[in-house]
């Protein structure tokens, strides 16, 4: 077993209800660790690399466009399995779905737009987390 390293992004509609702090808190109560943490406005350029798969979906310029319009908190999440662990946190994709206790079942709702807004991302993968972590972070290499 080896510990894992999972890119989480506090995404620009959690930044600005003031909700940074209550998913830190949740991934901190859960026993993971910060490793890096950076408060950004992403750059389009930063995006299409990180959403590269979603490209020419009907969501993707809606997604793109929310995503640049505030600012963002990436972080560099640590600990045992914390891949499936953050996204067990973060709940389903659809906040209206998401099951209560899940960090988009209790702060998010569909707010009726072309792109879900819940509140965060997080890696799927040791791959995904590995290329995002180099999009994010270039500075901590891996
Ligand atoms: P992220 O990547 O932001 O953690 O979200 P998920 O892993 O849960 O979902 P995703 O990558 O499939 O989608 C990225 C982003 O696009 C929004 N989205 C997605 C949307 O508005 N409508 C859709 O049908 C899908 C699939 C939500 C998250």
């Amino acid at each position: 077993m080896t510990i894992e390293r999972s890119l989480v992004l506090v995404k620009p509609d959690g930044y600005r209800r003031g909700l940074t702090g209550e998913v830190l808190r949740r991934i901190e109560a859960k026993g993971y660790t910060l490793a890096g943490l950076s408060v950004l406005t992403p750059t389009r350029e930063q995006l299409a690399a990180h959403y590269a798969e979603h490209a020419g979906k009907p969501f993707y310029e809606p997604l793109v466009e929310f995503m640049s319009s505030g600012p963002v908190t990436a972080v560099v999440v640590e600990g045992q399995d914390c891949i499936k662990g953050f996204r067990s946190l973060a709940g389903a994709t659809n906040p209206t779905e998401a099951p209560p206790g899940t960090i988009r079942g209790d702060l998010g709702r569909d707010w009726g737009r072309a792109v879900q807004e819940n509140i965060v991302h997080g890696s799927d993968s040791p791959e995904s987390a590995a290329r995002e972590i180099a999009i994010w972070f270039p500075e901590l290499g891996s």
